[in-house]
């Protein structure tokens, strides 16, 4: 289908990529996202005003029970159609390989968009991700550390009830004798600063931007620590 966004001014594309995304309607948004582009609008420009401003207010009626669990799916598709555009945009990079990172969304949760957009930008600043997917528990995590011997662990959870999980995660770490050997990262909507102080991760990654320069940060500072020696 050919859709014509051009007599709309910026401001009422984005409004319209809200409205779209909020009815599931995948091939607007594919088409909305190209046009923004089209404008020269960054991939973290048109996710910001477009994309994520959408999903808030599909969380905000899905909370308030005006949307149901098959709407939400169909936001979902339709963000994942925009994601797809803006992919090889936000992991095209010229850099060098920075680090290695392995991520998943923890065991009983489903949620992926969030951690896989973080996946996407830590491509983009250079790391090499290894993304184990949802509903990951301990020994999968486990698995993926000993093969693939990243600098950081990401964990992703959308839920409260799953949250804990990230615990169960870290100590097994500990268990297993490899807790030091590796950065742990935690993040998703109800994670806080103080949550990933208490379960024992090393850093809380607010959103996706945040993530990447503090997962940067801590490469360099691994680099500095390991070339003093
Ligand atoms: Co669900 N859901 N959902 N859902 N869903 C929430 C999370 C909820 C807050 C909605 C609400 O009530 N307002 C609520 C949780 C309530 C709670 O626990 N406090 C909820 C619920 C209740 C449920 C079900 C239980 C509903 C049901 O079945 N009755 C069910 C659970 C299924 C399960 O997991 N077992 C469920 C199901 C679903 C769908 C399958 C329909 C769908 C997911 C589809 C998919 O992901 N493929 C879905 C969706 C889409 C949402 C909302 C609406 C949107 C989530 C999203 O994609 N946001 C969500 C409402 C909300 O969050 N406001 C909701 C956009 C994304 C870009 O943001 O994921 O926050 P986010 O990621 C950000 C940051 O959090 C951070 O960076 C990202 C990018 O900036 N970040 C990290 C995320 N992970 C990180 C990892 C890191 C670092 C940063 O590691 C280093």
């Amino acid at each position: 289908m050919d859709f014509d966004f051009s007599d709309l001014n910026s401001d009422d594309l984005f409004l319209q990529m809200q409205d779209d995304l909020y009815d599931g309607l995948r091939e607007e948004i594919v088409a909305q996202t190209n046009e923004a582009l089209s404008r020269g609008f960054s991939p973290q420009e048109i996710l910001d005003r477009g994309l994520v401003a959408g999903m808030e207010i599909v969380g905000v009626d899905f909370r308030d029970g005006i949307l149901f669990v098959p709407e939400v799916l169909m936001a979902a598709n339709a963000m994942k159609g925009g994601m797809e555009i803006l992919r090889p945009l936000l992991t095209q990079t010229g850099a060098e390989q920075i680090g290695k990172m392995v991520i998943g969304t923890v065991k009983g949760d489903i949620h992926d968009i969030g951690k896989n957009l973080v996946a996407m930008m830590m491509e983009g600043a250079g790391l090499e991700v290894i993304n184990l997917g949802i509903n990951v528990d301990a020994d999968q995590f486990l698995a993926a550390i000993r093969q693939h011997k990243p600098d950081i662990l990401g964990m992703s959870a959308l839920l409260t009830t799953t949250m804990p999980y990230m615990k169960v995660v870290i100590d097994t770490l500990g268990e297993e004798g490899i807790r030091d050997e590796i950065y742990v990262m935690v993040g998703g909507a109800p994670v806080t600063e103080n949550f990933a102080k208490d379960v024992g991760a090393d850093a809380y990654g607010r959103d996706a931007a945040v993530s990447v320069d503090i997962a940067k940060k801590h490469l360099l500072s691994k680099r500095q620590v390991k070339s003093a020696v």
